[in-house]
């Protein structure tokens, strides 16, 4: 009789939460990807949209901007979609499409922000993941196209996210503070309070290298818990353009997917890892990004060993 009892009521919660995540969440996690689609490099739409979908994940692409090639090749070709955006916003909002996670990267212009800022007001509910990569440069320099004004709007992006992934010199950026490659983990501590007292409740830096050490990491902040994650990787001596997208793409699935943030941040340092090694041995033109084709079948591989250290 007891055993009865406990069966029914397990079986009723259970029914009920399944009735709770059909009114909530799309049967197929589904995420809106607000990047700018590059036909040549591999990088934003060309690398988000094939690791998300490999991760079981439904990707709507809103372009920012088409390019011939991201802004790494000379002489590329760009277009401009600013005033394409609302049209196509509004007519999602027609056919009244839900997201389960926003994410949003290279912008075609400063003033998008504020298109993007209503998209995410609009669409957004409590159980909605706002990931924003606030992709403005590397290596101490803003990209090509941009000009200081994208630091600025950037900023008030930022403050919607519930997760940012930049890397150090988006940082630096964003704090209004000098590029330097050597940084102390004190000091990216500090970083990463302050941008997350901007708004964001979970703060991820990338590349940051120890050359001297050989090494390369990623440390995060959880602002809920105050505790911060750092995943090591061996440094190789190559600059791949999208390794970045690819980086917050394994994020943002890892995370959909329900995993813990040191976890998200370990197979997403994995996944990149894995790519760079099966790219750097051939006499492949980094520019060109690193061979993700080869590597994409690993994301449906069980997590292999974990590697993440808390920090104090
Ligand atoms: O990977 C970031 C990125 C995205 N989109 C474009 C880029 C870059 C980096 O160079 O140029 C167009």
């Amino acid at each position: 009789m007891k055993f009865v009892f406990i069966f029914c009521e397990k079986r009723t919660r259970n029914n009920r939460n399944f009735e709770r995540d059909k009114m909530k969440r799309n049967t197929v996690p589904r995420i809106a990807a607000i990047h700018d689609l590059s036909g040549f490099g591999r990088a934003s739409l060309t690398v988000v949209i094939p690791i998300l979908s490999s991760m079981g994940i439904q990707v709507c692409p809103l372009p920012t901007a088409v390019l011939s090639s991201h802004s790494g090749f000379d002489d590329f070709h760009s277009i401009d979609l600013s005033n394409e955006l609302q049209p196509m916003i509004d007519h999602w909002k027609k056919l009244a499409v839900e997201f389960d996670a926003i994410y949003s990267g290279y912008l075609g212009a400063a003033k998008q922000v504020d298109t993007v800022t209503k998209f995410i007001n609009d669409f957004r509910n409590d159980e909605t993941l706002v990931v924003v990569d606030p992709v403005m440069g590397d290596n101490g320099k803003l990209y090509a196209a941009f000009t200081p004004e994208m630091v600025v709007k950037m900023r008030e992006l930022v403050a919607l996210a519930d997760v940012i992934t930049p890397n150090l010199t988006e940082a630096a950026f964003l704090l209004g503070e000098d590029y330097k490659p050597q940084i102390s983990i004190k000091e990216l501590k500090d970083w990463a309070w302050r941008l997350s007292d901007l708004g964001p409740e979970k703060v991820i830096m990338t590349s940051v290298t120890d050359e001297a050490q050989n090494n390369s990491s990623v440390i995060a902040l959880n602002r809920l818990d105050k505790r911060f994650w750092l995943v090591g990787c061996d440094y190789i001596p190559a600059h791949y353009p999208g390794t970045g997208d690819a980086f917050a793409s394994v994020m943002v699935g890892s995370l959909l997917q329900g995993d813990s943030l040191p976890i998200a941040l370990d197979r997403a340092v994995q996944f990149i890892s894995l790519g760079v090694r099966a790219t750097f041995g051939h006499n492949h033109k980094p520019t060109e990004g690193i061979l993700l084709e080869k590597v994409l079948p690993s994301l449906n591989a069980p997590v292999q060993i974990s590697s993440y250290q808390l920090l104090d």
